[in-house]
């Protein structure tokens, strides 16, 4: 098994951002294949993958696609990226049913919802089309197979580590979610419960709320839970753009420095509000890494040199070689912790 290794700032490989395209329902990006839409491999399959992230404009997805792209062009396939602005339980269904009919060779989608696409990703599948489901799962029976950023239960373990850490394993905290029906969200804040309740018998999670991977949403909901638990003492975002919002407004509030925030984010947009001390750490993989293996992962499928069944293998270009685990999944890596020791090394 290969690990994560996130891009360090400075090296060659790294890819600007996919520029998201506003106002558009729908987003295409192509590249790679050029004029050979359905370009052919080895396995003499079409290697046209498109990327359906949970919405559009939101950077980790951005992240996971720059790094989807990058392996489409490396093994000459065409790269797209189509997706909704909002990351409601069925809005991917409409591009899914295009996809279809398109009749590409593979999608590769973050599951807003583990049973609301399932239809339409059958349908995909019916007409031919191979279904990778990447960074949060449909049901297993939806998909060929699941690449997993990082084992869910050490994702979930490692911020509830962090903010014991922070609120010295004593005190009220909350969790600021993205979308209620999200597969990986739901997943870890069950194992946190769990870990929670098994672990930190002096901490209390008094409220879940949804932000729905939507900035603002985000920055109200965190202002609505800190007027609501006057005593809180700290809060886990496991997503990104959670964590992004509620950092902004811890930052500029008289909760700074008081009220703990951990979760999931990327470098990028914590930066400043590690620097200002508004974070103490937070933990992430690599979205572009991710991006990259799922896009092999879909190759290695539309050949034939995989079924997704457990223990088959197949090459990931630079990240090497991988292998099936159990419920046809396959995991990236460790998640990495960042504080101001090491932020600077990153930049995605
Ligand atoms: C957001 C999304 C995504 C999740 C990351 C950590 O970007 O909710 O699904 O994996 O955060």
């Amino acid at each position: 098994m290969t690990t994560a290794t996130p891009r360090r700032r400075g090296l060659a490989r790294f890819v600007p951002a996919v520029a998201a395209v506003l106002g558009l329902s729908l987003v295409l990006t192509a590249c790679g294949g050029g004029d050979d839409e359905g370009g052919s491999g080895d396995g003499g399959g079409d290697l046209s993958v498109t990327f359906l992230p949970k919405n559009l404009g939101n950077p980790y997805f951005d992240a996971s696609s720059t790094g989807g792209k990058a392996a489409v062009e490396e093994f000459g396939g065409t790269f797209k990226e189509v997706g909704p602005s909002e990351s409601t339980p069925d809005s991917q269904v409409s591009y899914i049913n295009t996809l279809t009919q398109q009749g590409v060779g593979a999608i590769a989608i973050s599951a807003n919802d583990p049973e609301a696409i399932g239809d339409a990703l059958q349908e995909a599948r019916d007409a031919g089309t191979k279904v990778v489901t990447f960074d949060s799962d449909t049901n297993p029976e939806y998909r060929d197979l699941f690449v997993s950023q990082a084992d869910a239960q050490g994702i979930a373990t490692k911020q509830v580590e962090l903010i014991a850490k922070a609120i010295g394993d004593e005190g009220k905290i909350a969790i600021l979610s993205a979308s209620a029906n999200a597969t990986n969200q739901n997943e870890w804040i069950k194992l946190m419960e769990e870990d929670l309740a098994a672990n930190h018998p002096n901490i209390e999670l008094v409220e879940t709320v949804y932000g729905d991977d939507d900035d603002q949403t985000s920055f109200d909901k965190t202002a609505a839970l800190l007027q609501k638990h006057s005593d809180l003492k700290g809060i886990i975002s496991p997503t990104t753009v959670g964590i992004a919002a509620a950092a902004r407004y811890l930052s500029d509030s008289q909760y700074k420095g008081k009220v703990a925030l951990t979760g999931l984010g990327t470098p990028d947009q914590m930066r400043e509000y590690v620097k200002d001390g508004t974070v103490g750490s937070f933990a992430l993989w690599s979205p572009e890494d991710l991006g990259y293996l799922t896009a092999f992962a879909a190759k290695a499928l539309i050949d034939g040199d995989i079924k997704g069944d457990e223990g088959d293998t197949f090459e990931a270009g630079k990240l090497g070689e991988y292998t099936v685990g159990a419920d046809n999944t396959v995991i990236l890596g460790d998640p990495l912790e960042f504080n101001k020791d090491n932020i600077d090394d990153f930049n995605f």
